[in-house]
């Protein structure tokens, strides 16, 4: 877009003026540089500001950058007294004290978000969720590529928001966490999804509907709302005044699961299902190469995105035929002795941890525990019962799920460290079972992050193979 355009748009919805605003970026991390960076471009004048004495990304940012006013080790008052405008970076807290009271002063905030929205006239695909973001994010890029455009793919995902438009795009696709759209208020995607609601960040958000507000925010504008009709939080989301397309794995909707093969209006074998576009079937699931149910609803939320944007029905598919997965997602590491051990270490809360289990017929072996993040573990109890033969715990909160499971008839037992975990799960598995780590808990408390955990689970998994 023409920069006089984006200035008009800016100073429209914020007051943003390269003349007289003075803008603070809190937080010097991967999106506070791709903030300055596009403030920079933009001939803004700012400073950044970050709380601890070396962020990460300072030397880079001094490199890039040398002339731009930097704080670090701690807020100082005085860099938020003169700031018109914040952009404060997803990581950090809204209720931080020198935020709210630069807030209560007349600042105004303004993320990276809002910054990319006024920034471009290509369509936006947003999509948040308690989980399945990432996968549904990359999946509706390789829709996207498939049916022939370009796609611009980040946000939460990894790629800052703003740094996708130092690319061509025809579409953006954004993977949107709670912390970011909480304080974005210009976004109106094209087309938006909010995939599930489940406990998650209870640390940084005062309550689950308090949470779930946040995210309902991907919906602000007039695009096309894609609906999961399985879930009641999500539901109650829906707006009659709008364009909606609804998906479930459970019920019919525009995007549902089937066995009737309608193509010559007869019954296909009963164990072959298929996506469904209202009578249309799509492809068969069993064609979708990904472990676990919840994936068969995520492949319909991204096919529902891509018809909203009208892409292509037989591309999409074709991406979908080829989609990899992600890593620490149900990702099947081994079968050793007749046993499959599968990494769900992107597992961070419950809801992830219940899907992954209730994609199981047969009763597994599960792993999990770490820092619950203040979530009620209780909630984990019914499936546990049902689809766990036994349970490895361990971190922080491992007794929180230990105390879930006081009267169940479930086995539990405690592990140090996830050599450890691993080496009591091979104890108790026989030819035939499967193993999951799926913690329902953030890693942080024992690993570096999800990834890292995931590696060592993948480490000691193969060590048993010897
Ligand atoms: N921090 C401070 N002081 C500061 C600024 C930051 O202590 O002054 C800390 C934060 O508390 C946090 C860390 O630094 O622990 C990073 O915060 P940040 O806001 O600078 O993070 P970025 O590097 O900008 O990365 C963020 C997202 N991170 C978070 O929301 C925590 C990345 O998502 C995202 O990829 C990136 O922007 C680009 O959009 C990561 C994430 O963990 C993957 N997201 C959470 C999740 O998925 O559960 C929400
Ligand atoms: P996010 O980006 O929202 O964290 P991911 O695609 O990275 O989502 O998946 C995170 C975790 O959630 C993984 O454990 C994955 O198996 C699980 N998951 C993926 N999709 C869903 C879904 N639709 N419902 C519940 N859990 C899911």
């Amino acid at each position: 877009m023409e920069t006089a355009a984006v200035l008009n748009l800016l100073k429209k919805h914020f007051a943003l003026d390269p003349q007289t605003s003075k803008v603070l970026v809190v937080g010097l991390g991967s999106t506070g540089i791709s903030v300055a960076r596009y403030l920079q471009q933009m001939g803004f004048k700012f400073a950044i500001i970050d709380s601890r004495d070396k962020p990460p990304l300072i030397d880079e940012f001094f490199e890039l950058m040398p002339d731009t006013p930097v704080f670090t080790g701690g807020f100082d008052d005085a860099a938020f007294k003169v700031a018109t405008h914040l952009v404060v970076s997803p990581g950090l807290s809204l209720n931080e004290k020198p935020i709210m009271k630069a807030i209560a002063n007349g600042s105004k905030i303004v993320s990276d978000i809002d910054l990319l929205a006024c920034s471009v006239d290509k369509p936006i695909i947003a999509i948040t969720g308690s989980n399945g973001k990432s996968t549904v994010t990359t999946m509706v890029g390789d829709m996207v590529k498939a049916a022939g455009k370009h796609a611009a793919v980040g946000g939460n995902l990894g790629i800052p928001a703003l740094d996708l438009l130092a690319h061509q795009a025809d579409l953006y696709v954004l993977e949107l966490s709670s912390f970011q759209l909480e304080r974005t208020s210009v976004l109106n995607a094209a087309a938006a999804t909010v995939l599930n609601v489940s406990a998650d960040h209870l640390d940084r958000h005062a309550d689950i509907a308090g949470y779930a507000q946040e995210k309902q925010r991907i919906f602000n504008g007039n695009g096309i709302m894609v609906i999961n009709a399985d879930d009641k939080v999500v539901n109650a989301m829906m707006d009659a005044g709008r364009q909606t397309l609804t998906f479930s794995i459970k019920q019919t909707a525009d995007f549902y699961l089937a066995n009737k093969n309608t193509a010559d209006g007869s019954l296909s074998p009963s164990n072959t299902e298929y996506l469904m576009y209202r009578d249309q079937p799509l492809m068969p699931l069993a064609e979708l190469p990904l472990e676990g149910r919840h994936n068969a609803a995520n492949a319909l939320a991204a096919l529902a995105l891509g018809v909203a944007v009208g892409l292509d029905v037989q591309a999409m598919c074709s991406a979908l035929r080829n989609f990899k997965g992600l890593e620490h997602r149900m990702q099947r590491v081994a079968k050793i002795r007749g046993v499959t051990w599968i990494n769900d270490s992107k597992a961070t809360n419950i809801g992830a941890c219940i899907a992954a289990l209730e994609g199981y017929v047969r009763k597994v072996i599960l792993i999990a525990g770490g820092d619950a993040k203040g979530a009620d573990m209780n909630e984990l109890s019914p499936v546990i019962r049902g689809k766990a033969k036994s349970v490895v715990l361990m971190g922080k909160d491992a007794p929180l799920i230990e105390q879930a499971l006081k009267n169940s008839a479930v086995p539990v037992y405690a592990a140090e460290n996830m050599v450890q975990a691993v080496q009591i799960a091979a104890r108790l598995a026989t030819s035939g079972d499967s193993v999951l780590l799926s913690p329902a808990c953030a890693s942080l408390d024992q690993y570096k992050n999800y990834q890292d955990r995931g590696e060592k689970f993948t480490k000691a998994v193969l060590a048993l193979a010897g």
